[in-house]
């Protein structure tokens, strides 16, 4: 087979240690695996002598040629020329790839782990076949790993390769099982460059059927995500803020017809304020805490908001778990990263949130969203503190950000600024007021669940759609005779948020006349 015609969509590395591979036979469960799809396989073995390591090679050759499937061998070269197999897998500290070329011949593939743009500009240089890019997350299969790179830091290596213009084929490594594989395809890829495949070992050597698990993991392999955006480019979405906003109805209106189920993971400050404001925009609000509930809730339709006002160990992987579970689903889910940058607790919460699942919106301050972005600020408590970015920088952060996650995000402020990576939007609407009131972001967040458990098609419509309603909402109640201060504001914007609903319903739209 040649090195160019090699399907790497799901490449199964091996391990054959107790822990993983259980009492089961190695041969019997790369021969399961094959039946059950995957598309190449990484004889690995770290402990096992050369004479058993050929002869497992061996073995294992007689399995993947029937499959017509590459067999390559982890770091030895040797066994690889004496089992004559169709390649290598090398590490950063094993033989050189030169060496390795030299010795197996222009034929063999060759792929080189990478966990830096530094290692795969030297591979693709070297003429590495594929590069095998992690550690993705965190894995109990190899602990000895350098970097866990996360999405962002494979895409970043997937730009640099694309830069070069090598035709070098890519794979990702570490944690990537039946709850990850989507989201890690989604992410790290863009519409440039795309990952080719991901490589598993435990999702599949440690399942009890494992070719009924490499048979899920390919399924979910060969489709896109739930959560995937319609493109740009075959959907018709607005382009330019006013056609944007002539859309805005039709989502309000769309909730108000529908009450979308916003369910809320929530801090005891906002709980009431949230589901007040979630009835008014015409959603059925449920504050739910317990992530035990999150899989039948997900079920549901409606949207899920994490939101990290109060971090407790127990909470964070009481969030983990509804993510989880509306991913798999494909329910909207936003994250409002509270207080994100606060203290040392809530940044790592935020770090083990974006790795643990997708958000289709993160919605936060500018000290929040800075955080999320992983830039070091200094936040004063959960207040959004003072503004020390341009409007032009904090544009640029948004999108920057959006297009690494492969979402929308939103900052607030007193211009908002909001981003799917393609489109960027300022929106100008609200009231000071809403600076003197607990929760007014928080809210911000329930409102815009409502809008996406409806309206996912184009996120960044749904997102726009929430902002105004609720500004807007807020400078209708500020400017009320009846309005003297903080206290009667919040009850008044309550009643604004209900009636703007109202208004749209019955196709009154002179409130989004105030929109800028
Ligand atoms: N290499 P699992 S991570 C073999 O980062 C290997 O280079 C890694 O195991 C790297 O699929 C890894 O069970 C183990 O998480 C991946
Ligand atoms: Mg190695």
């Amino acid at each position: 087979m040649a090195p160019s015609n090699v399907d790497y969509s799901l490449y199964l590395v091996t391990d054959s240690t107790p822990a993983i591979l259980g009492d089961k036979d190695l041969v019997q469960v790369v021969e399961a695996a094959l039946q059950g799809g995957v598309t190449i396989v990484q004889y690995r073995d770290k402990v096992s002598d050369t004479g058993a390591l050929v002869s497992t090679a061996r073995k294992l050759h007689e399995v993947t040629k029937r499959h017509n499937v590459p067999l390559l061998i982890n770091d030895r070269v040797d066994v690889a020329l004496a089992v004559g197999c169709e390649g290598v897998h090398i590490g950063q500290d094993d033989l050189d790839l030169k060496s390795a070329r030299k010795l197996l011949g222009k034929d063999a593939i060759i792929g080189v782990t990478v966990a830096s743009i530094e290692e795969a500009e030297t591979a693709c240089r070297d003429g590495a076949d594929y590069l095998g890019i992690g550690t993705m997350f965190a894995t109990a299969t190899k602990t000895n790993t350098k970097d866990i790179i996360g999405t962002a830091g494979t895409k970043q290596i997937l730009r640099a390769i694309e830069s070069i213009g090598k035709d070098v084929q890519t794979v990702s490594i570490g944690g990537i099982n039946a709850s990850t594989v989507q989201r890690v395809l989604y992410q790290a890829s863009d519409s440039k460059k795309k990952l080719d495949g991901v490589a598993v070992v435990s999702a599949i050597i440690a399942a009890k059927d494992p070719k009924q698990a490499a048979s899920e993991l390919l399924k979910l392999v060969q489709n896109p995500p739930p959560f995937a955006a319609a493109s740009l480019a075959n959907n018709k979405k607005a382009h330019d803020v006013k056609t944007l906003i002539s859309e805005v109805p039709s989502v309000i209106k769309s909730v108000g017809q529908k009450t979308p189920l916003s369910h809320n993971m929530t801090n005891l400050v906002v709980q009431n304020f949230s589901a007040n404001v979630a009835l008014a925009i015409g959603a059925s609000p449920i504050m739910a805490n317990n992530g035990d509930e999150g899989a039948d809730l997900a079920k549901l339709g409606g949207a899920l908001v994490v939101n990290m006002g109060t971090t407790t160990g127990e909470g964070l992987s009481s969030f983990l778990q509804s993510l989880k579970a509306y991913n798999l689903e494909g329910g909207p889910t936003v994250f409002d990263p509270v207080g994100a940058g606060a203290t040392a607790v809530r940044r790592a919460a935020v770090k083990t949130l974006m790795a643990g699942g997708y958000f289709d919106l993160i919605k936060g301050n500018e000290g929040e969203i800075k955080t999320v972005f992983g830039q070091v600020v200094q936040q004063r408590g959960v207040d959004s503190g003072v503004s020390v970015s341009s409007s032009l920088e904090k544009a640029t952060l948004v999108r920057d950000l959006a297009m690494r996650e492969r979402n929308v995000v939103l900052m607030t402020g007193a211009t908002d600024f909001v981003s799917d990576g393609v489109r960027t939007f300022a929106v100008s609407n609200g009231n000071e007021l809403l600076g003197r009131v607990t929760g007014s972001g928080c809210v911000l967040g329930t409102t815009i669940s409502a809008m996406l458990a409806v309206h996912r098609e184009d996120k960044l419509l749904a997102a726009v759609a929430g902002l105004l309603h609720y500004e807007i909402a807020a400078e209708i109640a500020a400017a009320r005779e009846d309005v003297k201060g903080p206290g009667t504001f919040v009850p008044a914007l309550i009643d604004e948020l209900y009636n703007i609903q109202k208004a749209t319903q019955e196709g009154d739209l002179k409130w989004l006349e105030r929109a800028k």
